[in-house]
C-alpha cells in the first residue's frame, strides 16, 4: 500500500492517506525549542530538554496511538457536526474527508477538506525562535454561508520532567493552574515559588514556570484550561465534550491542565479566514510580545520563506540527478535533512527516544558529523572541536559528553562519579577512533589544514594540538591490547551488545585502528614528520600481520575473541557465525588484501543479504543468554541479534564501491533505501522518507518492518556511501576526486556540488556501461590529467564533464 509521494520540487513528502501504518513524523525547531509532529498532528514539544523541558504531552506506547498532539477542531455550529484539521483525532470517514500532510524542511502543512470546508494548517517553529506557530486558513467552498467554531487545543504537562508528569501524580496534579488573559491560556506551575531553575520562563518577579497558548486573528469566544472538562467524562479526543457543547470557560485546579481556545467565525461562500495559534514556555509579558508579532498574520509567510531558504540552501550544496528517482529524493532532500536532524538532535527526542540521555554519545556524534560534512563543514568543525575536547588525556573518548560539558574539568570513566552520573561505567573501545575518518574528511572538505595544529583541551586535564589528540587516540588502543595483539573490546565497540572486556579482542576495533594508522600516516607525511610516519607504519604492519594470522578464516573475518579465547563469529560457530561489521571494515580500512576483500564481501552477499538489506550477523542467537553477546537479550532477527541493522548498510555499500562493484553497491542501496518501500509501506511501517535503526530480518513474523525512526547513525553512513561511494565525490587535500561507482546501466547522470566556496556542475557519461573507472575529465572545456580536479583550477562556477570507461 502507498500512503504518499515525494514532491521533489518543494522538498516535501506528501502523505495522501493519513492512516499510515505508524506515525510518520517530522521535526520542527531545534533542541532549544523542539517539536515533533506526525502526519496526524500527534507529537510533543519541549524546551531545551526532551526529558526535563516537556511542555505538552504525548503518550508513548498508548492506545490511542499517536496522541495527543496539536489539534484544531472545526465544528459546524448549525448542524453540530465536527472534524479536525488533521484527520485524527476526530478521524472522519476517509470517503468524505480528504486530506494531505506535507512534511517539509522544518515545517508541516495539512490541507484537508470536509463538507465543503477546506482548512490549510501550517505548523513551524520560526528560525532561531523558541515557540511554535500554527496557522490555519479556513475556506468555505460550499455555496451557502457557514457558521463555524475553530478550537485549537493542547494538553500541557504538569511538570517539564516527563517521568514526574507521568507517574508522580500525588505531586504534579496539585501544582498547576491555568488562567485566561489577553486571548491566551496561561499555565502556571508552582506559581508561588521564586527562582526555578527549569527551562520554562518565570514571571517578572521570578515566580513560577509558565507556558502559554494564544490565539491571534480572532477573539476567543470561549476557552478551557482544564483537560478533563474539555474532554469530558468517558470520552476521548475524538469526541470531546467541549467540542460538542462548546468550551465552557473552565480553568484547572488540582487537575490536568490544557489550552483550548475557541474562535467562532462566519464564512460566506468562497470566503476564507485565517487564525494563528501560538505555543511556548513564556510568562505573560513574553507571551504578549510574541502575540503582538502575529497581529499582522502575513508575517507567517515571510517566516516560512525564511525557513525554506535556510534549509534549502544547505541541502542545495549537493544535488544529484540520476536515473533512480528514489535515490535522488534521498540525496537531494530526505537523507540530507535526516543527517542534519540527527546531527542537531543527536538521540534527544523522537517517538522512541524520550530525551533521557543527558548528553551526546561519543561514537554516535562523531559519526553523525560525517553526514553533514559536505553540506556544512563549518558546523561540522564546531562539533568536531567539542568532541576532541571530550577526549580524555589518555586518548579515550568520554562515552557520554554531557550537555554542560566543561573541557579540562570533567570526570572520566576512571572516576566512579562519572559512571554514576552518566550510566557509563567504563571506556568503550571504539569511541576516539571515530575521530580519524571524521577529522580527515573535515580537513579534506574544508581545506583547513591549520586545524591539525589547533590546540584543544582534553576533557579532564591538559591540552594538545589536534595532531596530538590523534596520536593519543592511537595510544589508547595500544595501551589496551589483548593476547593476540589486537585491541581489547572493553565495554563495547561499535556494537553495544559486545562486552569483550579488558582482555577480549575486537576485530572491528582492529580495523578501526588500521584505518587510524592510515589517516595518521597521511597527516604525518604531509606535516613532514618522518619519525611519526615510521612509528605508525611499523604498528600498521604488526597489526596487519596479527589480523592475517588470527582474524581471517578461509573466506571471512571473525568478530573477535572473548577473554577465554573463544572465537566470536567463527564459521564453525552454531550461532552468529558470520558478522557484517568485520567484513565491511576489513575493506573500508584497507586491511583486507584484494582477494580477501572480494571473498569477504561475497560471503556477506551469500549469507547475510536479504531483500531488505544485510543482517548484522547470522544465525541470530536463540538460546541461553551469553555473558559477552548481550544481543541475546533481543528477540532473534531484531536489532543487534541478527536484525538488518541499518547503520552498517552504508559501510557495505561503500565497501562494494571501493572494490568497483557498482551493480552490487546499488542493489544493496535499493534494498535499504526507505523510498524503495514507498509502494509497500505497510511492510516497512515506519516512514518511507527516513532511515530507521533496524529492520526485522528473514525469520521474523514481520520480516521487513522497520523501527526506531529518524535519529540514527544510518543517516550518515548511508549518505557517505552515496556521496563518496556511488556518486564518487571524494575531497582530497588539494582538490576534488570524482570517481563514481554505479550500476552499469546508468549511461548518464549529473550532480551539482559546492566545494570550498566554488560550484561544480558535473555531467557524467558512461557510454560503455562500466561500473567504475574514469576515461577523461574535462574542466571548463579543458581536459585534465588523472582523477583529481585541482582546487587551484576551480573558478566560482565550473562545468565538469566526466567520461567513465
Ligand atoms: O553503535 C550503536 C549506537 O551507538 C547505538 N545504537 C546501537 C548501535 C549498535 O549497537
Amino acid at each position: 500500500m502507498k500512503y504518499g509521494y515525494f514532491d521533489a520540487e518543494h522538498k516535501e513528502y506528501v502523505i495522501t492517506r493519513p492512516d499510515t501504518p505508524a506515525p510518520w513524523a517530522n521535526y520542527l525547531g531545534s533542541p532549544e525549542y523542539g517539536a515533533i509532529i506526525s502526519g496526524n498532528a500527534g507529537g510533543y514539544s519541549f524546551v531545551k530538554s526532551g526529558a526535563n523541558g516537556r511542555i505538552i504531552r504525548y503518550r508513548f506506547n498508548s492506545v490511542m496511538n499517536d496522541q495527543p498532539g496539536r489539534y484544531i477542531y472545526i465544528k459546524d455550529r448549525e448542524n453540530g457536526d465536527y472534524w479536525s484539521a488533521s484527520w485524527q483525532p476526530v478521524g472522519k470517514d476517509l470517503d468524505k474527508y480528504r486530506t494531505e500532510c506535507h512534511h517539509g524542511t522544518a515545517y508541516s502543512r495539512f490541507v484537508s477538506e470536509y463538507d465543503g470546508i477546506e482548512s490549510d494548517t501550517l505548523y513551524y517553529v520560526p528560525l532561531n525562535k523558541t515557540y511554535e506557530v500554527w496557522k490555519t486558513k479556513v475556506t468555505n467552498k460550499s455555496d451557502k454561508p457557514r457558521k463555524l467554531s475553530l478550537t485549537g487545543y493542547v494538553e500541557f504537562t504538569n511538570s517539564g520532567n516527563y517521568e514526574q508528569d507521568s507517574v508522580n501524580l500525588q505531586y504534579t496534579l496539585f501544582v498547576s493552574k491555568t488562567y485566561f488573559r489577553n486571548n491566551m491560556i496561561l499555565q502556571a506551575i508552582n506559581e508561588n515559588i521564586k527562582g526555578h531553575a527549569g527551562p520554562d520562563d518565570s514571571d517578572e518577579e521570578g515566580r513560577g514556570i509558565w507556558r502559554f497558548f494564544g490565539l491571534a486573528g480572532s477573539e476567543a469566544a470561549a476557552y478551557d484550561g482544564d483537560r478533563d472538562t474539555f474532554v469530558g467524562k468517558y470520552r476521548d479526543y475524538s469526541n470531546p465534550r467541549s467540542i460538542e457543547n462548546g468550551c465552557s470557560n473552565t480553568l484547572n485546579f488540582n487537575t490536568n491542565s490544557c489550552g483550548a481556545l475557541q474562535a467562532d467565525i462566519e464564512l460566506a461562500p468562497g470566503e476564507s479566514k485565517e487564525l494563528v495559534y501560538l505555543l511556548g514556555a513564556y510568562a505573560e509579558k513574553g507571551a504578549k510580545e510574541i502575540m503582538a508579532h502575529y497581529q499582522d498574520l502575513s508575517v507567517v509567510d515571510s517566516e516560512l520563506e525564511e525557513l525554506k531558504t535556510f534549509w534549502h540552501a544547505k541541502l542545495n550544496r549537493f544535488q544529484v540527478q540520476t536515473p533512480d528517482d528514489n535515490l535522488n529524493h534521498m540525496v537531494n532532500t530526505w537523507n540530507a535533512y535526516q543527517c542534519f536532524i540527527t546531527f542537531i538532535w543527536s538521540r534527544a527526542a523522537s517517538f522512541q527516544y524520550c530525551g533521557l540521555r543527558n548528553g551526546l554519545g561519543y561514537r554516535d556524534t562523531v559519526q553523525d558529523i560525517q553526514g553533514i560534512m559536505h553540506l556544512d563543514p563549518e558546523l561540522a568543525r564546531e562539533r568536531l572541536t567539542l568532541m576532541l575536547s571530550a577526549q580524555v588525556n589518555n586518548g579515550g573518548g568520554l562515552p557520554l559528553v554531557k550537555f554542560d560539558h566543561r573541557p579540562g574539568f570533567e570526570k572520566t570513566p576512571d572516576d566512579p562519579e562519572y559512571g554514576a552520573e552518566t550510566g557509563h561505567p567504563a571506556y568503550r573501545a571504539d569511541d576516539a577512533l571515530w575521530l580519524f575518518p571524521t577529522l580527515i574528511r573535515y580537513v579534506k572538505e574544508s581545506g583547513n589544514w591549520a586545524y591539525i595544529d589547533e590546540v584543544i583541551p582534553y576533557a579532564n586535564k591538559e591540552e594538545g594540538t589536534v595532531y596530538d589528540h590523534l596520536k593519543r587516540a592511537i595510544q589508547f588502543s595500544l595501551d589496551r591490547m589483548g593476547a593476540h595483539n589486537m585491541p581489547a573490546g572493553l565495554h563495547a565497540d561499535w556494537n553495544d551488545c559486545l562486552r569483550l572486556g579488558a582482555k577480549g579482542e575486537s576485530t572491528f576495533v582492529a580495523f578501526q585502528l588500521y584505518m587510524a594508522y592510515n589517516v595518521f600516516i597521511e597527516i604525518a607525511e604531509r606535516k613532514g614528520n618522518k619519525e611519526d610516519v615510521a612509528w605508525a607504519e611499523k604498528l600498521r604492519e604488526e597489526l596487519s600481520r596479527t589480523l592475517q594470522e588470527n582474524a581471517w578464516e578461509d573466506d571471512q573475518f571473525i568478530r573477535g575473541f572473548t577473554e577465554e579465547n573463544e572465537v566470536i563469529g567463527s564459521r564453525t560457530n552454531v550461532d552468529a557465525n558470520i558478522w557484517l561489521e568485520p567484513q565491511t571494515w576489513s575493506v573500508l580500512s584497507g586491511a583486507a588484501r584484494p582477494e580477501q576483500a572480494k571473498l569477504a564481501l561475497d560471503k556477506v552477499y551469500e549469507k547475510l543479504n536479504t531483500k531488505y538489506g544485510a543482517m548484522v550477523c547470522y544465525p541470530p542467537i536463540n538460546r541461553d543468554g551469553h555473558p559477552v553477546l548481550l544481543m541475546s537479550l533481543f528477540n532473534p532477527t531484531t536489532k543487534e541479534n541478527g536484525g538488518i541493522f541499518s547503520q552498517p548498510q552504508g559501510w557495505l555499500v561503500l565497501a562494494e564501491t571501493m572494490i568497483g562493484n557498482g551493480n552490487r553497491a546499488f542493489e544493496y542501496y535499493k534494498e535499504i533505501n526507505p523510498a524503495s518501500m514507498n509502494e509497500d509501506a505497510d511492510v516497512r511501517a515506519i516512514e518511507p522518507y527516513v532511515h530507521g535503526q533496524f529492520i526485522e530480518a528473514v525469520d521474523s513474523p514481520f520480516y521487513g518492518r522497520g523501527h526506531v525512526h529518524w535519529l540514527t547513525g544510518t543517516a550518515s553512513t548511508v549518505m557517505v556511501s552515496l556521496a563518496e561511494g556511488i556518486m564518487g565525490v571524494q575531497p582530497e587535500f588539494d582538490g576534488l576526486r570524482i570517481d563514481p561507482c554505479v550500476p552499469d546501466n546508468w549511461t548518464e547522470f549529473s550532480m551539482v556540488r559546492e566545494f570550498r566556496g566554488k560550484n561544480l556542475n558535473v555531467q557524467v557519461k558512461n557510454p560503455n556501461g562500466v561500473q567504475k573507472g574514469i576515461a577523461s575529465i574535462v574542466l571548463n572545456g579543458t581536459p585534465i590529467e588523472g582523477k583529481l580536479i585541482p582546487e587551484q583550477l576551480l573558478k566560482a562556477e565550473n562545468d565538469v564533464v566526466i567520461t567513465m570507461g
